[in-house]
């Protein structure tokens, strides 16, 4: 027991699980205060599940995003289902992000269906309250309402604060009594910086590139060499198609230029100094399809 944990001292794992684009990982942001999870505007963002920590004088939870729920059977799409699956198995308690933007109410029933079937204590978080509301949230709102379950909304990206705090409230009491902190109260996320790197010029990627070209894209730290005075940091962008090379390059190399120079001036705020970052773009065909690649890159759940 950590000397000095109080006696109610809970803490445990808590699971955000939701659609792609629900705002998982704007919410996990702003929960934990940095930048632990990358975020855009295109659906699939998060691909593998991402820890973030908030500890306080008498709790810590262990806010895991996880990629947004979808049906696959192959590929890469597989990983992410079989990701959001095992975070929803492997944590303590869920909050099920259901936001008031989406399209098909019955996805979003989808999300409340897996989270109830858990059978793990679980909170229904009304998200994205700041947008105008679109497909008759009343209806998810009366359900959740006969569920029996702690409900509460808001918004991480207009009212981030507030719903931090609400979230926390509501949470503590659903938490596993423990000894003490499973992690150093200091740490913030367990992602490694090499980890964190790979994710910030992915984001760049999907913020740069469009069509089906980002989906079919990962990113591989090959180097990372602090012992020169500026870090240098090489990377490869891996495409599924040889004809996106070109594409992530861009007339006279801008795309790729600029990627680099937005992912550069990011991770040299991460890591408060100068950074070298040299990007190749490789094509390996259908990569998705290639379970040694998928592993190496770490896209492989069971062995
Ligand atoms: N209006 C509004 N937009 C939000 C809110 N939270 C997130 N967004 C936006 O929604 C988009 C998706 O956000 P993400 O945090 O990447 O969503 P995600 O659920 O992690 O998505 P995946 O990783 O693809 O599953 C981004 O454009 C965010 O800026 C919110 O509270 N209100
Ligand atoms: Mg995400």
């Amino acid at each position: 027991m950590t000397s000095g944990s109080p006696k109610n001292y809970r803490a445990g794992f808590v699971g955000l699980i939701g659609l792609p684009n629900s705002g998982k990982s704007t919410l996990m942001n702003s929960l934990v205060g940095e930048k632990v999870s990358i975020v855009t505007a295109k659906p699939q963002t998060t691909r593998r599940r991402v820890l973030g920590l908030v500890s306080g004088e008498d709790f810590q939870v262990v806010f895991v995003d996880a990629p947004g729920v979808v049906n696959a059977k192959s590929g890469l799409n597989m990983f992410l289902a079989e990701e959001a699956r095992d975070v929803i198995s492997e944590s303590d308690v869920l909050v099920a992000v259901l936001n008031i933007d989406e399209k098909s109410p019955e996805q979003l029933e989808q999300i409340l269906t897996l989270v109830k079937e858990s059978g793990k204590p679980w909170i229904g978080l009304i998200h994205k309250v700041d947008l105008p509301e679109l497909h008759r949230p009343q209806i998810l709102r009366d359900k959740l309402s006969l569920l029996n379950v702690p409900v509460i909304q808001g918004s991480a990206l207009t009212e981030a604060e507030g719903l931090k705090e609400t979230l926390l409230k509501t949470l503590k009491p659903l938490l596993p009594e423990a000894k003490g902190p499973m992690y150093d109260e200091e740490l913030y996320t367990l992602s490694t910086t090499r980890e964190l790197c790979a994710e910030i010029i992915r984001e760049k990627c999907f913020e740069t590139l469009h069509q089906e070209v980002p989906f079919g894209l990962a990113v591989k730290i090959l180097k990372f060499d602090e012992e020169s005075p500026v870090i240098k940091i090489h990377s490869e962008i891996l495409v599924s198609k040889e004809n996106h090379r070109p594409i992530v390059i861009g007339a006279g190399g801008a795309a790729i230029k600029k990627i680099g120079s937005e992912a550069r001036k990011e991770i040299e705020k991460l890591l408060g100094e100068k950074v070298y970052l040299d990007l190749q773009v490789q094509s390996k065909l259908d990569w998705q399809r290639n379970r040694g690649i998928m592993k190496e890159l770490g896209y492989v759940l069971k062995n």
